[in-house]
Order: structure tokens, then C-alpha cells, then sequence
């Protein structure tokens, strides 16, 4: 399926440490690498093959007629043909963004694509109308609230959540208007965070939001109001989980960051195996739709190898990834 075949491999991955050290290990894997001419890909089944080098890549997302993006430090890109010849194209910012503006979140609402980006003490909510050729990101709007912006999502009416990774803040804000015309945002503190604990990824999915926090996945649900109603913690482990999927027949594809890996949970939270393994600070995971009926293959944000990759999901784990019609609950 992609072009991109195995040479020679990489080095093993170093072992999991604290998180700001992970981050400098994998700046100075990156210079070695780079000091090497480049790293070589790595092939199919469950080790990643390269899509695209991109800086501190932290989200992807499909938008509903099937094109990518995804964020990165400096910038926010189109990854166009992923599975033939993978090419990014980077999108122009028209807005009034202070410079140095590190893009994290990213979410896509019908016609819309929204990014988040933090710099300093202050973040930024952008949008590009989808479209055009090559969608240009305007309206920077700031989200007062918010110190350091990480997972970003979107209910069914495109009220948008953003979750805040700093320690003893918010820990989600919702934003209203974001797809008004006039762009006029209105922002609160939706949850307050009572747990303490980095709050990452977020995904909505059916009713409900589902947040990363450290170890931590919860599920938290709307009531009829919009308000937050019970919080449910669905698995706690020993890491720190970034951004995941809701998958079809209810699990999770979950990025297990400290340990470089991708794994698959069920509904309840049991972990079914390992999708992928031997990345360097996994971010962010997309299910890219198989051109013709049968298994999609995972796009994969490395932050720390500074690159999208791809995974062939291996037999075992296929019938997660897939329709609850073939996926017995
Ligand atoms: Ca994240």
C-alpha cells in the first residue's frame, strides 16, 4: 500500500524516564540521527513506517470529507496522499498570533478545522474554513482562561473543549461561538480539575468527553444542561497517556507516551495488546480509513523522532479497530 519500504533500522528507543527528560533524549536522538543522514524506515506490521518529518508533531485529524492535519511546533500542516507519495503542505496563519505561538490541539467541525496554540501564559484558538486549496488559518482569538492549551474537541453542535495542561488550573474550558461568523468566542471553566494531573488528550465522542490526565483516562458525562455529570475513571496506569481515538466498537487506541507505545483498551479499560511499539514520545494516533473495505491502517504523531508514521494494525488487534458489526461486545 504506501511506497515507503524498509532500508536499515533505527536504534531501539531509550527507556521510559520523567517526561522532560524523555524530551531531551529524544532532541538528542534527533541531532545523532540527523548527524547520520537520516533515519532509515522501519517497514510494516506493528513497528512504524515514516510519513512525513515534521517538528514536535502533537495532533492529527480527519475532517469530514477525508483530508489530514495535522499540528506541530511552529506550524500546522495538510498531510496530503498519506498512503501513495505522503507530502505536507503547510497552512498560511492570517492572524494576529503573537510569534512563537506552539501549536498542540486540533479539531475539525464540519467546514472547520480549529487549532490551538500556546505561547507564554497566553493561548490562541485559529480556524481555517476547509475548501479552498490550501485552507489559511485566521481569527486568532485568545482563550483567557486557558495557560497551557493541549487536547481540543468538539461536540455535536461544535461547541469546542479545550483541556489545560497546567498543573492546578482548569482542566477543561468550553468555547462557544468558534463557528459563528464573527468568529465572537465565549469562554468558561467547564470542569475544574479535582484530580491534579496534566490534563491532555480529549476526545468527544456519543454524549460524552473523554480526557487523559498523567495516567488517568476518564469519561466524563453531559448532562441534559451540557454540564459535567458523573466522571468515570476508566483505566489509571503508571505513564503518561497523551492523545487516543474512541474507537467503533466503543475501546480506546490510546498513546502510552512514557513507554512509547500504542495500545488498544477495551470499553471497560482491559488492555487487549500493543498496536505499535519502539516510538519516540507518541502524541496522537488517526484511523486512516482503508480505501476499500477491511482493516484502516494508524497514522501516529512521534514527537521526539519529530514525525508522522504509520502502522499496519497487526491481526489480533484488527477487529477493534473496525465496525461493531465485526467487533463482539
Ligand atoms: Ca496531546
Amino acid at each position: 500500500m504506501g511506497k515507503l519500504n524498509s532500508t536499515a533500522p533505527c536504534r531501539p528507543s531509550a527507556p521510559p524516564v520523567s517526561q522532560g527528560v524523555r524530551r531531551l533524549a529524544g532532541l538528542l536522538l534527533l541531532s545523532a540521527v540527523m548527524a547520520l543522514g537520516g533515519c532509515a524506515v522501519l517497514g510494516r506490521g506493528d513497528t512504524p513506517s515514516a510519513v512525513a518529518e515534521i517538528l514536535g508533531p502533537e495532533a492529527i485529524v480527519m475532517s469530514r470529507d477525508g483530508r489530514v492535519f495535522i499540528t506541530g511546533r511552529s506550524g500546522v500542516y495538510e498531510l496530503r496522499d498519506p498512503e501513495g507519495a505522503p507530502r505536507l503542505e503547510q497552512l498560511p496563519v492570517r492572524a494576529n498570533v503573537p510569534a512563537g505561538c506552539q501549536f498542540t490541539g486540533a479539531e475539525s467541525w464540519e467546514r472547520w478545522l480549529f487549532v490551538v496554540c500556546t505561547v507564554g501564559d497566553g493561548s490562541y484558538l485559529l480556524r481555517a474554513q476547509i475548501g479552498s486549496n490550501v485552507p489559511v488559518l485566521g481569527g486568532a482569538a485568545a482563550l483567557p482562561d486557558i495557560a497551557i492549551a493541549s487536547g481540543l474537541t468538539a461536540d455535536d453542535r461544535g461547541t469546542l473543549y479545550v483541556a489545560d495542561s497546567r498543573q492546578g488550573g482548569a482542566a477543561i474550558t468550553r468555547v462557544t461561538g468558534a463557528t459563528s461568523s464573527a468568529f465572537e468566542l465565549e469562554t468558561e471553566v467547564w470542569l475544574q480539575d479535582t484530580r491534579g494531573g496534566f490534563p491532555n488528550g480529549l476526545q468527544y465522542a456519543s454524549g460524552r468527553l473523554y480526557l487523559t490526565s498523567a495516567g488517568r483516562l476518564s469519561a466524563i458525562d453531559l448532562d441534559e444542561r451540557g454540564r459535567p455529570g458523573e466522571i468515570r475513571t476508566i483505566t489509571t496506569r503508571l505513564t503518561f497517556l497523551d492523545d487516543f481515538r474512541v474507537l467503533p466498537g466503543g475501546g480506546f487506541l490510546l498513546t502510552d507516551y512514557s513507554f512509547n507505545r500504542l495500545i488498544v483498551l477495551s470499553a471497560e479499560g482491559i488492555e487487549m495488546g500493543t498496536l505499535a511499539h519502539g516510538l519516540q514520545g507518541p502524541t496522537d494516533v488517526l484511523l486512516l480509513p482503508a480505501a476499500e473495505p477491511g482493516v484502516p491502517s494508524v497514522l501516529i504523531a512521534e514527537r521526539d523522532r519529530e514525525r508522522i508514521s504509520r502502522v499496519d494494525p497487526p491481526e489480533s488487534l484488527q477487529r477493534f479497530l473496525m465496525a461493531p458489526a465485526s467487533n463482539a461486545r
